[in-house]
């Protein structure tokens, strides 16, 4: 290629306008950045994405979030919040969360579990207390979960901003689960998450992944005979009408997480990620409330169920004792699959616990 004198000053007139242009980009990226105060009036419109529907806990969470972020702004921070599969499995959601495709989510760590080993944590049964409003109080508070895990998280780009409960876990199945020989070769479904597949393992039974999009014409056609949840979430998507009997076990508790895309949040203004810090707090009481109501209210739903009756059976301390058992060995499990700083973790996790309860 050839240029005339006139032909080369605009080249490099061109190549100087260029500098100045990527120069000023990176300067307005540093000041967007957030030791640069405040956003003006700039306004954002993000997604928050959740893995349920429309009246359950998750999803209710994210729309009164996005309602009182939208209200702290004066109307500048608006959110479109997804019910569960518009954006695909929960995995999928994980994925999208970490690359920027969606700002918020609420993410289960059952779904991570390939991801943030250490997050399986919450995998493991009879770890809480069976006292759930000490259990919130230990996921609000705990340094295990809220710095050491969080890290983890993070370098993966995703912040977990909250670790909230939705419930106690409870058991479905084709036939009544009391006991662990109750699960021997039992076909169990799980969250995608090797220590929840170990937790079944320990009990005998024979634990399947899958996508809760799919588990209720599993359950339906015998694909899958049993699955765990709390009582709202059995409830609202009707898996009680696909089993015939329910065990309340409480052999575990179900961890949510609210997450934000780390590298998004940090280039935050320091006013917007104020703001959104703020909600969080505020949230903790109100998905506290939310699922101890559905919990509760959805549980006389599934008794008084007379067109899908469900046996509602209650495990004695005795019957849980034989799980618990079975289940406090898989700590060992998930402390040699998963190295040192995920034993680290967990026996924080396990003294903060212990702590609590005196
Ligand atoms: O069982 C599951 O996978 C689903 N359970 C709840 C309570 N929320 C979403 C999650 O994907």
């Amino acid at each position: 290629m050839f240029f005339n004198k006139k032909g080369m000053l605009m080249l490099v007139l061109m190549m100087v306008f260029s500098i100045i242009l990527v120069a000023c980009g990176s300067e307005e990226t540093q000041t967007e950045g957030n030791e640069n105060g405040a956003s003006g009036d700039e306004t954002y419109h993000w997604k928050f994405v959740t893995e349920e529907f429309q009246g359950q806990v998750q999803y209710e969470y994210a729309a009164e979030f996005a309602n009182r972020l939208k209200e702290k702004s004066d109307g500048r921070i608006t959110m479109d919040v997804y019910e569960f599969g518009g954006l695909g499995s929960e995995v999928n959601q994980v994925e999208l969360l970490q690359s920027g495709g969606v700002e918020f989510a609420i993410v289960s760590p059952g779904f991570t579990g390939t991801m943030v080993s250490e997050g399986q944590l919450f995998a493991l049964h009879f770890l809480f207390t069976d006292d759930m409003e000490l259990n919130q109080q230990i996921l609000d508070e705990s340094e295990a979960l809220n710095v050491h895990l969080t890290e983890k998280y993070e370098a993966f780009n995703i912040s977990p901003l909250a670790y909230w409960t939705e419930g106690a876990m409870q058991w479905t199945g084709d036939r009544p689960l009391r006991t662990p020989a109750d699960f021997d070769g039992f076909l169990m479904r799980t969250q995608t998450s090797p220590l929840i597949l170990e937790s079944y393992r320990a009990y005998g039974a024979n634990p399947q992944e899958l996508s809760w999009g799919e588990l209720y014409t599993s359950l339906q056609q015998g694909v899958v005979q049993g699955q765990e949840n709390p009582i709202f979430f059995i409830e609202d998507a009707k898996f009680h009408e696909v089993q015939d009997h329910m065990t309340i076990s409480e052999h575990n508790i179900y961890v949510a997480m609210t997450t934000v895309n780390t590298d998004f949040f940090n280039g935050l203004p320091t006013d917007i990620q104020d703001m959104i810090l703020e909600t969080v707090e505020e949230m903790r009481p109100v998905a506290y409330e939310m699922q101890e109501r559905m919990n509760e209210e959805l549980l006389d739903s599934i008794i008084d169920n007379d067109t899908y009756p469900t046996e509602v059976y209650e495990l004695t301390a005795e019957e849980r004792e034989a799980f618990r058992e079975l289940a406090i060995p898989v700590r060992d499990f998930f402390i040699d699959e998963n190295g040192a700083d995920a034993e680290f973790i967990l026996n924080m996790l396990i003294e903060e616990i212990e702590a609590a309860q005196n």
